[in-house]
């Protein structure tokens, strides 16, 4: 166990040393091969405690989901109080729209979610560039209330909308030798001011197995609450694995590739030790400066205990037969 049971805002240190634009672009191309050894010590910023709540002028306009088919019978949900809308879109992790939990809402402005376009590349049968409105009619939009939990030890209940990654997935046909999904960012510092800081290299990236890809929880977001996601929550798509920490849970989606070998993830790449690429939630592997066997929930006094894979054992454990969670945490 570590010392203490929280990570404090003292422990962020703004200053990730690492081995330059040029070698992480190279390393995020996801070319076949192992990735170059990530250069120097690297200080972690991902541990900030609660934030202030502004006022926030929700913006409207582009990325309206009315008129797109929905599909009634819910699949997924949880019997627990689901967090108050104002607390999801206010208390955020995007940190191409700065690291303080209230940063994001505040900034969201920046990022325009219309025109919106996907890149679908990689180890697939079609390579293509899919313009978001077109791939949002795709695939009945459902709703799924999943438990959120982040690395940091809090967690929320959120009402997602949108459909699985499993239907994305298959519609992207991916090769026979693909074996892994792979995810990028958008990089704009204009619409991500944060990407001019060197908090991490940017764009960030993040990815899966195909096996847990296409598992039926794991999900691609494109609302919240009934309506499109706002900038902070990763508009217009973001994915959403809920057996996993929110870190893996990468915003604002601009290319999804399909890969043989094992895809950079941006914490994971930045301090190894501390983020592994599975993440799965585990209340017994604690995070190197933190306990992660209890977690806050937001607007809720005291802490609960953590389960295991956030309470989706049941579905997925299976995935990781005969692997040692502890290693490859
Ligand atoms: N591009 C991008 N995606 C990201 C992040 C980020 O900083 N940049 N933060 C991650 C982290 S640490 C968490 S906990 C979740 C937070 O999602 P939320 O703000 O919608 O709750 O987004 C994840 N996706
Ligand atoms: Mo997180």
């Amino acid at each position: 166990m570590s010392k203490r049971s929280q990570p404090r805002s003292s422990e962020i240190t703004p200053e990730a040393h690492y081995s330059g634009r040029r070698e992480w672009l190279a390393k995020v191309g996801l070319t076949a091969g192992a990735a170059a050894v990530w250069g120097g010590a690297v200080s972690l910023l991902m541990s900030r405690g609660a934030a202030d709540r502004p006022e926030v002028v929700l913006p409207t306009g582009p990325g309206s989901l009315s008129g797109l088919q929905r599909r009634s019978a819910p699949t997924y949900t949880v019997d627990e109080a689901q967090t108050p809308f104002e607390d999801v879109t206010t208390y955020n992790n995007f940190y191409e729209l700065g690291t303080r939990k209230s940063d994001p809402a505040r900034r969201a402005g920046t990022l325009k979610p219309r025109p919106w376009t996907v890149e679908v590349g990689g180890l697939t049968a079609k390579p293509r560039t899919v313009d978001i409105d077109d791939l949002l009619r795709w695939f009945p939009l459902e709703e799924r209330v999943y438990r959120m939990r982040c690395v940091e030890a809090w967690s929320m209940v959120i009402p997602w909308l949108g459909f699985p990654l499993a239907d994305l997935v298959k519609r992207l046909e991916p090769l026979s030798t693909a074996r892994y999904v792979a995810f990028e960012t958008l990089l704009d510092p204009a619409q991500l001011p944060g990407q001019r800081d060197d908090v991490l290299p940017w764009p960030y990236v993040e990815g899966l197995r195909l096996d847990e890809a296409t598992h039926p929880l794991a999900f691609m977001a494109v609302g919240l609450y009934g309506r499109a996601l706002l900038g902070q929550s990763g508009a217009p798509l973001r994915l959403v694995v809920p057996w996993k920490y929110g870190f893996k849970g990468i915003k604002s989606i601009v290319a999804i590739r399909f890969t043989e070998t094992e895809p950079t993830a941006t914490w994971n790449a930045a301090a190894p030790r501390e983020y592994g690429f599975y993440a799965n939630v585990n209340p017994q592997v604690d995070h190197p400066r933190w306990s992660q066997a209890t977690e806050r929930r937001i607007g809720e006094l005291g802490r609960r205990p953590t389960l295991p894979f956030n309470g989706y054992a049941e579905e997925v454990a299976d995935l990781y037969a005969g692997m040692d969670l502890r290693r490859r945490f």
